[in-house]
């Protein structure tokens, strides 16, 4: 495991904030999730609803509302259906371009399975890729129960997601139900849908507003994410008292989001900020990393940061963005270094001394097998000396030569 670390100053509270970002909550449950996040966070981003549904709209109270498709849905909704979802974006793209333009991070929220958020979505997340921005998804998927039709459009307008944005982190309903009790309501469970959506965004906002202890900074969550291959997961979990830390890191590995620890065990990559009081320790710290490090791959790329909120006395937050695929970034300068393939033998390289052995990563070289091979002799040959009597002494054949006759192990380095 190879982390990244900025060191910050140590004194909590709100950093300026450098980066221009923007909360949209695209159809009926985003909007409401993206509502949730203004509930749970003072002074955050800016948060805008997007619906293709006037009432809709209305209810969510957020003093931005963008109604699209007008013309088409008469104000009413898509009705589940995602293509008209998708036209009534596509109907106010200049709005959207204008409304995400000169932003450093979108972040889209929707629940996909109804035609606003499955079809427009998508189209928000491009506008805001084109323009420049690192743009998030965070996009739940219906319950096993609700109907296959809107099941399957939820899988292609996620698709979608991950094509037109930087990462899609998707959230499904179905890994709620091991959360929540038994007798949940169907409300008091998308309340836990829109609770962890806003977690996931708040989670980040955090991590890069709050001045702590160790900082992230906007280029490793860029890093992550735009090399993540469009799939990312989140996780979070909290612990409180004198146990925080350990508290918080059992829960996040048996979180049902990170399907209980699989995925940072899995991960190629990920990030993983703690968020504590001006209480938060450097032991604190340095428990959850160690039990984290015992799950995840020895190779894996790890961006950690530490903050420090004044609300957070006495508690403690793990949040974990992770890419199971993830490629680091090639160089910003210099040529990339192209190797011919390896030409057929000449007599001249038999004077070419050979080449240096590969070089192998520590961490893998724990593991692999050691170099050294017996070779290994299995028929007694008798060479030039097969067609002649032959040449015994004391029961032995002295024409075999004496490293068969005495079985000696011969050490080599070849495979
Ligand atoms: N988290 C959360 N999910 C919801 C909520 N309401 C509905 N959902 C889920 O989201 C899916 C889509 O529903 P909506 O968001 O209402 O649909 P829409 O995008 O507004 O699409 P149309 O109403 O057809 O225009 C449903 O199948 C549910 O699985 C909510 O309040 N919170
Ligand atoms: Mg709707």
């Amino acid at each position: 495991m190879s982390t990244t670390f900025n060191l910050g100053d140590g004194e909590g509270g709100p950093a300026a904030a450098p980066y221009r970002l923007l909360v949209v909550g695209v159809g009926g449950g985003g909007c409401r999730a993206a509502r949730h996040v203004v509930t749970l966070l003072d002074h955050g981003p800016t948060v805008v609803a997007v619906d293709s549904d006037d009432q809709a709209l209305r209810e969510t109270g957020l003093p931005v509302q963008l109604s699209i498709g007008r013309a088409l849905t008469r104000g009413f909704g898509a009705g589940g259906d995602a293509a008209i979802g998708k036209i009534a974006a596509e109907d106010e793209e200049n709005k959207l371009r204008t409304l995400v333009e000169g932003m450093d991070l979108v972040f889209v929220i929707t629940t996909l399975g109804g035609g606003t958020g499955s079809g427009a979505a998508p189209v928000v997340a491009r506008i805001a890729h084109e323009q420049g921005a690192l743009t998030i998804c965070f996009a739940s998927t219906p319950f096993d129960f609700e109907a296959n039709r809107d099941k399957d459009a939820a899988q292609e307008a996620l698709r979608q997601l991950r094509m037109h944005s930087d990462a899609t982190i998707c959230m499904p309903n179905q890994r709620l139900l091991e959360i929540v009790p038994d007798q949940a309501t169907l409300k008091s469970t998308f309340d836990a849908s829109d609770h962890m959506i806003s977690m996931a965004v708040i989670g980040i906002w955090k991590l890069l507003t709050e001045v702590g202890l160790i900082r992230l900074n906007f280029s490793d969550l860029k890093n992550l994410v735009e090399n993540s291959g469009g799939a990312c997961s989140f996780g979070y979990a909290e612990g409180a008292g004198p146990d925080k830390a350990k508290q918080a890191t059992q829960a996040l590995l048996a979180s049902p989001l990170l399907d209980h620890g699989n995925v940072i065990a899995q991960a190629d990559a990920f990030l993983l900020n703690i968020l504590g009081g001006p209480d938060l320790a450097l032991l604190d710290v340095q428990q959850v990393m160690s039990n984290i490090q015992k799950v995840a791959r020895r190779d894996a790329k790890v961006f950690m940061g530490a903050t420090v909120d004044n609300d957070w006395q006495g508690r403690l937050m793990v949040t974990v963005l992770a890419a199971e695929h993830w490629v680091a970034a090639k160089p910003l300068s210099g040529q990339p270094v192209s190797v011919p393939p390896a030409a057929a033998p000449t007599a001249e390289d038999a004077t070419v001394p050979p080449a240096a052995p590969e070089k192998k990563d520590p961490a893998t070289a724990a593991t692999t097998e050691l170099g050294q091979k017996e070779l290994v002799f299995e028929k007694r040959d008798r060479g030039r000396f097969d067609k002649v009597e032959p040449t015994l002494y004391g029961g032995e054949d002295l024409d075999i030569p004496t490293f068969l006759r005495r079985n000696v192990k011969i050490l080599s380095d070849r495979g």
